[in-house]
């Protein structure tokens, strides 16, 4: 625990300060510790159902509407071996690498650069029949937030998306109708001591994941259609998204 503590003292506690005098910063802040929250509160209470299992991944689902559509909260935990909090969170924030794990990715743009550890993004994704394409307009924030909760003080790393508005790329006016998201990857990272001589190796590090997501689908979208999709699209998305990670981080350095 001490380890990983100076390992982690380098990197980033802190927002950037660009961040903190952008327009959206109080927005930022408040979306992203309460999903912080949220999803440290697990699926004991809450009427959550499990719909899929695999290996260490479960997930979880409550079916809900809004308007006459489906908005069904998703959680989902996971447990990679190899990795830290830091690299899977950086994977799943950072442009470069979103083509290689996101799969209903038609196209995607980054419209404005707020700060290093926040982005506006404009995706455009697959279309699903007999539905419109959609689009989504979001920022997306990462950062590492001391872990007072958890007597052992393990390194815990959050990325937030949440939709936001941008004057040039107004909602509805193209091919696309615009879903409106809300989502958080949390990470923790968990070091099997090597004795004392040794130097922590990836065979010694396990990464503890879990995923929020809520997409209101912003336009008419059979509920039928929707939820066999979102079942079968986002235990993909998940053993995609880790084994990417895995591949990405095996012959490089640990970054804590
Ligand atoms: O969190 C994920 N990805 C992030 C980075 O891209 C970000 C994006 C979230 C996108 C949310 C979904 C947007 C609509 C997708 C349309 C589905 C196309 C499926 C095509 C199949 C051939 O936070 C990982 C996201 C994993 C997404 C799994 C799929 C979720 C389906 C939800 C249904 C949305 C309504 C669509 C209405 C037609």
């Amino acid at each position: 625990r001490d380890r990983l503590k100076q390992k982690s003292a380098s990197v980033l506690t802190t927002p950037t300060m660009s961040a903190i005098e952008h327009r959206l910063w109080p927005e930022i802040e408040k979306i992203t510790m309460e999903q912080l929250h949220y999803a440290r509160l697990g699926v004991g209470a809450g009427g959550w159902q499990l719909f899929a299992e695999d290996g260490d991944m479960r997930m979880y689902r409550r079916e809900e509407e809004a308007d006459g559509l489906v908005v069904d909260p998703l959680k989902a935990c996971h447990v990679v071996k190899g990795v830290t909090g830091h690299e899977v969170c950086e994977i799943f924030f950072s442009p470069e690498y979103r083509t290689g794990w996101e799969a209903t990715l038609e196209d995607m743009i980054v419209v404005e650069k707020v700060s290093k550890d926040t982005l506006i993004f404009l995706q455009t994704h697959k279309r699903i029949w007999p539905a419109s394409q959609r689009d989504a307009l979001f920022w997306s924030h990462m950062r590492r937030v001391s872990d007072d909760q958890d007597p052992d003080a393990h390194d815990l790393w959050i990325v937030c998306n949440h939709s936001t508005e941008h004057p040039d790329y107004p909602p509805n006016t193209g091919k696309c109708v615009r879903v409106y998201l809300t989502v958080c990857l949390v990470c923790q990272t968990f070091i099997d001591p090597p004795k004392d001589e040794d130097e922590i190796k990836r065979e010694n590090i396990t990464c503890k994941i879990t995923y929020c997501s809520v997409v209101n689908p912003g336009g008419w979208a059979p509920a039928s259609v929707l939820r066999a999709v979102y079942k079968r699209e986002y235990p993909k998305f998940l053993k995609r998204f880790t084994s990417f990670c895995i591949d990405q981080c095996k012959d490089k350095p640990i970054t804590f």
